[in-house]
Order: C-alpha cells, then structure tokens, then sequence
C-alpha cells in the first residue's frame, strides 16, 4: 500500500447527519401520507438527494411529476437546513478530531468525498472548514455514489493518483464507488458488513493503525 492522500465520506464518518436526514424525510413523507421507517433510512446513505427521494416514492400510491419531486427535495432540504443549524463542533467526536490532525501529522493529504451538497455549510457549523486540503461534494459531481466521480475528482483536487488514494466510507454505495475508481475502500459503521472493503475498522482511532 502506498497511500499518499485520505479521502473521507462526510455523512456517516466525520458527522452523524443520518438522523437529521431522517427526521427531515420522515415529516415530509407523513405529510405525503408514504410509509417511512429507519430501514428505509438506511438504503439512503450516501445516495444524492433525489435518488434519495425516489427510494422514499416506491412506497408511494402514485407517480410524481420531475416538477412536485424537485418540491419535496426542496421542502426536506429546508428542514434538514433546520437541523443542521443547531450543529456545533462539539458534534464532530474528539476521537475524530484527533485522529484527523494525527493523519494530517503523518503526512497524509486529507479530502471530503461526500455526495451532499450541504457539506461546505456542514465543514462550517463543526469549525472544519479550513482542515482539509480538498473538498469534493454534491455540487462538482454529475453521477452520485456508487458512481466513482466523486473520489477521482477529490484525487485530482489533491494531485494524487487514484492508486495512491484511500476512502473511508459508512455506506455500501461509497465503497462500491471507492473500488470503481480503483482505490483503497476502508470500511467503518453500517459498511462493515460489506465484503468488497479492503480494511475494515472498527472505530474511526483505527485508521492509525493502517496509515502510518
Ligand atoms: P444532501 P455522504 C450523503 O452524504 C448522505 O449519506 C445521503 O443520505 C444524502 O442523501 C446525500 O449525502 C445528499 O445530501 O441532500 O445534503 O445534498 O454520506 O455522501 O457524506
Ligand atoms: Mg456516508
């Protein structure tokens, strides 16, 4: 392994946005009348936001027009606005924080990969916003996760080779992705069970153990 940069998913890894997300879906799909529950929920991590929405309209008793989605994206993103708002840096871990500036320590170029488009304004409430050497989010992508755009266009933003680059990922999808651009997939929370990880932790202290 020759792994000169660290690529993190946002969502999942870094922050617990998860359960803003399923508040936010959770009123708007009671609204909408559509069954909505935390397994549901799951499916949704790191998928963009309108893919999210079309997962929730399955259960849905009819079709909606591109017109009423982009409304109900629109109308959950106001609420998970909302939650987002009341975030402090307290809401990043301490184990998170020091094994970030430990990486950063060891040498290792450091960059977001997240699918969401709310990531500069989430970096901003948890005083991250100047850590890191490159962020790639929701809004310089064309295809979402398990689309591999993301994270190549974080290696290019970092100078890196693909192959010199690891992800670390909280979601099937992300390291789906990760293995398409041809890097190296770390696995932590709910994509530990995933078998196409290639290092899988168990909290987020043990990439210090990988990454020297
Ligand atoms: P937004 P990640 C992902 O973040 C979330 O896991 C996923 O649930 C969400 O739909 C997506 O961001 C888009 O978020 O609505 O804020 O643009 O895990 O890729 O950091
Ligand atoms: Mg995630």
């Amino acid at each position: 392994m020759n792994i000169k940069g660290i690529i993190f998913d946002l969502d999942g890894v870094i922050v617990f946005t998860d359960k803003f997300h399923y508040l936010a879906w959770k009123a708007v799909s009671d609204e909408l009348g559509i069954y909505f529950d935390e397994k549901i929920n799951n499916r949704l991590r790191g998928v963009s936001r309108m893919d999210s929405l079309n997962i929730i309209l399955e259960n849905g008793a009819r079709e909606y027009s591109e017109d009423e989605k982009h409304q109900i994206a629109e109308k959950k993103n106001e609420i998970y606005k909302g939650y987002l708002s009341q975030m402090t840096p307290s809401d990043v871990s301490d184990e998170v924080r020091k094994t970030l500036i430990e990486l950063k320590r060891r040498g290792y170029l450091l960059a977001i990969g997240s699918s969401s488009k709310n990531t500069k304004y989430i970096l901003e409430r948890v005083a991250l916003s100047d850590f890191f050497d490159a962020i790639s989010d929701g809004t310089n992508i064309k295809k979402s996760k398990p689309d591999p755009e993301v994270f190549l266009k974080a290696a290019e933003f970092i100078n890196l080779p693909a192959c010199e680059c690891a992800v670390v990922e909280d979601a099937f999808a992300g390291i789906d992705a990760a293995k398409s651009a041809d890097m190296t997939a770390v696995a932590i929370g709910d994509a530990t069970s995933c078998k196409k990880a290639d290092i899988v932790i168990g909290s987020f202290s043990g990439l210090l153990k990988y990454f020297h």
